[in-house]
């Protein structure tokens, strides 16, 4: 990977990229792919999820939110021995990053949920891969104490624009969100974080999202983009799907405005024909959730990933246990705004 100053983005510059004719913008995004990235590597990541269901939030996507009728039963959190059992298997399998969720609201120091989370993280940590986890809100001290145990790297998405999102969220606040991202980059973890396409959102929405990540200082370490599974009994759960093309624009953007970040094709490609997801690969997403399911949902067979990885002559991203967080650059480089040819007064 290049070294390159972080730069950040205006809308203004988001729409006129993204409004390109599609051959334009992969050409583009694959440009800048190719001078951040080796363009055959791809990582592998295994989510598990070590606290299933029951949580108090009403993201109305969620299928593990305690105010819907999913049919997700609500579990208690996973035990160490349980969760070292899954990780070695997921190591032995090619992965590279552990994620570990929990549904949860957050998490608060001194709690013995908390500290049963430490001892998971530390037991897991020695084995090599990176280790992400994704618990809800974190204060300063909880972040502080994960870093230490020995979290690489925080998952907290934005998931859409900050006007969109109390349409999908009521008992957090997008703000809250940033604290908590602010918190984890604060106590040196690397930083996931992204969104879902899919939940009733404009372009205009997924570009407001996007400007937010590419504003961050630093910039996520790396950018889920999550195509929404509709899940029966929440408020989404009827939503159409999202289409090919409009989600591989994404990740052209995204991969043109945080250029050193790892963009991972997320939830939804069980969707995703073979050819929609190579599209993907060479816009510029590098990082995949790899295994028969993700949280509750499922995910293409990892066989079948291996097969499509090998066909398209790209091989899995080698483990960075040491990831460092990405660090905060003092001058920002901005890109200069380039004319809109577009008539939508932008
Ligand atoms: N409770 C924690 C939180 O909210 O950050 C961690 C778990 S939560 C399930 C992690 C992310 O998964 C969400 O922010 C969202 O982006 C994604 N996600 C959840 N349900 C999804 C769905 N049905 N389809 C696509 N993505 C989903
Ligand atoms: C992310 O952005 N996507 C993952 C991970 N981070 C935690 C979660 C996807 C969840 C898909 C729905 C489910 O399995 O319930
Ligand atoms: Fe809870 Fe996270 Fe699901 Fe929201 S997305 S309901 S916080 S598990």
């Amino acid at each position: 990977m290049i070294p390159n100053p972080l730069f950040s983005m205006t809308y203004a510059e988001l729409h006129r990229i993204y409004h390109q004719p599609f051959f334009d913008l992969i050409k583009q995004a694959r440009a800048v792919h190719e001078e951040h990235w080796t363009g055959n590597e791809v990582q592998l990541c295994t989510l598990l999820s070590i606290k299933t269901g029951g949580c108090s939030e009403d993201c109305g996507y969620c299928a593990q939110s305690a105010r819907y009728s999913t049919g997700v039963e609500a579990e208690k959190l996973m035990d160490k021995e349980q969760v070292l059992e899954r990780a070695r298997a997921a190591r032995a399998n090619g992965s590279t990053r552990l994620c570990m969720g929990a549904a949860w609201k957050g998490v608060r120091a001194g709690t013995q949920k908390f500290d049963q989370v430490l001892d998971i993280v530390r037991s897991v940590a020695p084995l090599g891969m990176e280790v992400c986890v994704t618990l809800g809100q974190l204060g300063e001290e909880e972040a502080r104490q994960l870093k230490d145990a020995g979290v690489t790297a925080y998952n907290h998405n934005i998931d859409t624009s900050p006007e969109h999102y109390p349409n999908i969220v009521s008992t957090h606040t997008f703000e809250d969100r940033l604290g908590t991202i602010r918190h984890a980059q604060d106590a040196g973890m690397s930083v996931c974080c992204g969104g879902i396409l899919g939940l009733g959102e404009t372009i205009e929405d997924r570009l407001k999202m996007l400007e937010v990540l590419s504003n961050f200082n630093p910039h996520p370490e790396s950018v889920p983009i999550n195509a929404l599974m509709p899940m029966k009994g929440t408020p989404l759960g009827d939503n159409p799907q999202v289409d090919s093309f409009s989600l591989v624009r994404m990740i052209a953007v995204a991969r043109i405005a945080i250029p050193r970040a790892k963009i991972r094709l997320s939830a939804g490609r069980t969707n995703l024909n073979r050819e929609a997801q190579a599209l993907a690969f060479f816009a510029g997403a590098n990082s995949i959730f790899y295994g028969d399911k993700l949280l509750t949902a499922a995910n293409p067979r990892a066989n079948e990933d291996l097969a499509l990885l090998r066909e398209l002559g790209l091989s899995a991203q080698e483990p960075n246990p040491d990831l460092s967080a990405p660090v905060a650059d003092e001058v920002r480089e901005l890109s200069p705004p380039a004319p809109c040819a577009k008539t939508c007064g932008c």
